[in-house]
């Protein structure tokens, strides 16, 4: 703690809530009739009495710096302060040594045009200010020079920057990767078409990618782009039958009804979005301010022609949009059969229309939503559906019939832009990573369970890579090591899905069982698990719900409707009834879950497991590469520019995995300083050092000012630099501290006599 005089930065402890206490940045700006007068980060003025002492903020602190691995105090609230000051001037990119920050601007920044491109093409990290062209350029560059294969890994929650960044870098590996041919197009323009079928408006981001997905790049000998192949994951099915308040449904159908012609929608039996029960329920919106829909589709449609759409394909599509929005207008209506709740289809007209639009047989297509059959001991017995249940049997066809249009529509595009491996000689691939980040909501489900486990999984990836890479700079150093310790997260990762009778286990063991509930899901998770340390148990048994510890926080998962979620099935009726459809379109989309009949359906993947297996594939390939990492951070919850609420980004560092650098690194030598640096600073705690050395005498250099000063201490002279504790550091500037005031006490005292 220091006195403090006017121009001084310090750290002042700040408490908001219980949670964020972290401490900020503040400069005096005057010192004054009993008071110190700061501003701090927030530009708040704060006022203390003249005695108060504080903790002075290092100088990498108080001008800033490009790679926070640099900052003198490397700890979270220097963290913040860092990315906070470089915001406020629009510089919305730094280093945390190979991971990129990059905090949503929400405004234009005339950064990404074609000259900023040209400057950051090959060059070294660390040459140019740090850019998300820079990340894009060096894994580029490292795959030409060490013929390896890249992947950057993009995350951050919604409406952090992910989508954004990884067209970015799309665009720039576009750009100058020399060719500029037909390729580049189709790459570029599958953004377009997967948007308008996977995103929507959400409370968060009027742009929300509702999947995750991973987009491998394919280049040739040259370097050139040769093709690509996109793996998409878990698409929120849910969003296309119901919205929460003031969201959209997926922007596709917003785009068809307010581009296309009158007569295109006639023939298709469109109206206007305020006629479809599913884009206006009570809830949801049909607009969206940042949106030109009409405009959008011209967009839609000429990238589905890029991709070798073909027009009869297009009308396919077409005709199961109309389809979905028509069949969210099927209304029941409740009857009574022989004392057991029944219904009937109360607006027959739409169900003709239906069975029109998916040429299927209507009184067949009627059964469907108002029976069930069902084999018991090898006999069919058919019972009717209630209204409620003639509707959740409507919206899951819906949701089927959707989802896998979106499978086949990411599937046309690869069959456009992908070339199977055996037919090049030579191929090295750069990915790039653009997944859903860590969710903690009021309610989670079974998406949050899965989304949060794919982030158990890139956590432990993320934290084995830093670890490596502290360990790799030890060895090429030559210095001595003892083995640092480190938590990871693979107890969390065995409890979701690893060990035997694991929480996806037992979800699917209960989704199988015909007797199954959520319950008595909830129940045997609770029976195999309670002792389990990452597992939290349910405050009373009345509820059905159950914790989970993970690496980002605790998180309580509501068991309802967990087993249909995982089941990811629709009626079999309806199944069946598919593979009669006229419309070969259709019964392609379902070739696959055909030949599973209601005697096998024990053999149909479930969703936790199909999710699972794409997760566990992409982690072999993530592991093949060498990786770069961006952490989208954003600023305010509410899309504004020049907004940066302290208390929201600390939480995303939290969870972003940056405090785990700092952690691995302080539990080895968190503090290294170049030779020359070091010696430049400190040469003054060691006799005979003089200004001029030469720089092959400044290792020896180096080693006499450690050894005079931190006897016996556990620090490292390593290659090139010297590797110091965090305590040592300070005891150095301690010991400089006294040196110079003893100098300048010194000097002061000649001068005098002189005068
Ligand atoms: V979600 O998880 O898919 O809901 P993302 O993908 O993380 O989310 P997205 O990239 O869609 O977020 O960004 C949200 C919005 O922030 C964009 O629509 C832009 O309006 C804004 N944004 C993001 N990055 C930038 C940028 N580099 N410059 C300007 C940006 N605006
Ligand atoms: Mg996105």
């Amino acid at each position: 703690m220091v006195s403090v005089s006017k121009g001084d930065h310090v750290w002042i402890d700040q408490r908001t809530g219980t949670e964020f206490n972290v401490e900020i940045g503040a400069r005096v700006v005057a010192t004054q009739a009993g008071q110190i007068v700061l501003i701090d980060d927030n530009e708040q003025e704060l006022h203390f009495p003249a005695q108060t002492k504080f903790r002075s903020m290092h100088i990498s602190s108080i001008e800033g710096v490009d790679d926070m691995i640099l900052l003198g105090d490397l700890k979270e609230s220097a963290i913040l302060h860092n990315l906070h000051i470089r915001y406020k001037e629009d510089i919305i990119y730094t280093y945390t040594g190979s991971i990129l920050v990059a905090v949503n601007p929400y405004k234009s920044l005339d950064i990404y045009n074609i000259k900023y491109m040209r400057q950051y093409s090959n060059k070294k990290i660390g040459e140019l200010q740090p850019h998300i062209f820079a990340t894009g350029d060096n894994a580029y560059w490292s795959m030409q020079r060490y013929q390896h294969d890249q992947c950057i890994i993009i995350s951050g929650e919604s409406g952090s920057g992910k989508t954004e960044s990884t067209k970015l870098i799309l665009q720039f590996l576009a750009a100058t990767s020399g060719q500029h041919s037909w390729i580049e197009q189709q790459i570029l323009d599958a953004n377009p078409i997967l948007e308008a079928f996977g995103n929507a408006k959400t409370v968060r981001n009027d742009n929300s990618s509702r999947f995750g997905k991973y987009i491998d790049i394919h280049f040739d000998k040259r370097g050139a782009i040769e093709g690509a192949k996109i793996e998409q994951y878990l698409l929120e099915k849910s969003r296309i039958v119901s919205q929460a308040r003031d969201e959209r449904n997926y922007h596709v159908f917003y785009c068809m009804l307010a581009g296309m012609s009158k007569e295109e929608k006639q023939a298709l039996d469109l109206t206007t979005a305020s006629d479809y029960v599913y884009l206006n329920q009570l809830d949801g919106t049909i607009y969206c301010d940042s949106r030109d829909d009409a405009k959008e589709w011209a967009t839609i449609k000429s990238a589905c022609k890029v991709l070798m759409f073909s027009d009869e394909e297009l009308n396919d599509i077409l005709r199961l949009l109309s389809a979905v929005l028509n069949l969210g207008n099927l209304k029941f209506q409740a009857t009574t059969t022989q004392n057991m709740d029944t219904c009937i289809v109360a607006n027959r007209n739409v169900l003709r229309l239906v069975s029109k639009l998916l040429k299927l047989d209507e009184n067949g297509l009627c059964d469907g939503f108002l029976k069930r059959t069902i084999f018991a001991h090898g006999e069919a017995v058919v019972t009717p559906l209630n209204q409620e249940q003639a509707c959740d049997v409507r919206d899951a066809f819906v949701k089927g019939i959707y989802g896998k249009m979106f499978i086949w529509i990411v599937e046309k595009i690869n069959s456009a832009i992908y070339k199977p491996q055996d037919r090049v000689a030579y191929r090295k691939s750069l990915g790039i990573l653009d997944i859903f980040g860590f969710e903690n909501f009021q309610r989670n489900s079974f998406e949050q369970l899965c989304i949060n486990y794919a982030n158990e999984n890139l956590q432990q990836f993320f934290v084995h890579h830093i670890f490596k890479l502290e360990q790799e700079e030890y060895d090429n150093e030559h210095i001595n090591w003892k083995h640092i310790a480190f938590e990871d997260n693979q107890r969390i990762l065995d409890l979701i899905a690893s060990k035997s009778l694991n929480i996806i286990a037992l979800i699917d063991e209960e989704s199988r069982f015909p007797k199954g509930t959520d319950r008595s899901l909830c129940d045997k998770l609770h029976a195999h698990h309670s002792k389990n340390e990452n597992f939290i148990p349910r405050k009373t048994d009345n509820n059905i719900n159950f914790g989970v510890r993970h690496f980002a926080g605790n998180v309580f998962y509501d068991c309802q409707n967990f087993l249909e979620k995982n089941r990811d099935t629709f009626s079999q009726d309806l199944m069946k009834l598919l593979q009669e459809s006229q419309s070969k379109f259709l019964r392609n989309l379902f070739l696959n879950e055909f030949h599973i009949g209601t005697e096998t359906r024990k053999r149909a993947p479930t969703l936790g497991t199909q999710f699972k297996k794409s997760l566990d594939s992409l982690m072999s390939i993530l592991s093949a590469c060498q990786p770069f990492f961006v952490r989208c951070i954003k600023p305010n919850e509410y899309k504004a520019a020049d907004n940066f609420d302290r208390a929201l980004v600390c939480r995303q560092l939290r969870y972003s995995g940056m405090m785990e650098t700092i952690s691995i690194r302080r539990k080895g030598y968190p503090i290294r300083h170049l030779f020359r640096d070091f010696v430049d600073r400190y040469r003054l705690l060691a006799p005979g050092i003089g200004p001029s050395h030469v720089e092959a005498d400044c290792r020896a250099a180096a080693d006499k000012i450690c050894k005079n000063v931190l006897v016996n201490q556990d620090y490292q002279i390593g290659r090139t630099k010297v590797f110091l504790k965090d305590a040592q550091d300070v005891f150095l500037e301690q010991a400089r501290e006294q040196v110079m005031a003893r100098k300048i006490l010194i000097l002061q005292n000649s001068i005098r006599t002189w005068i």
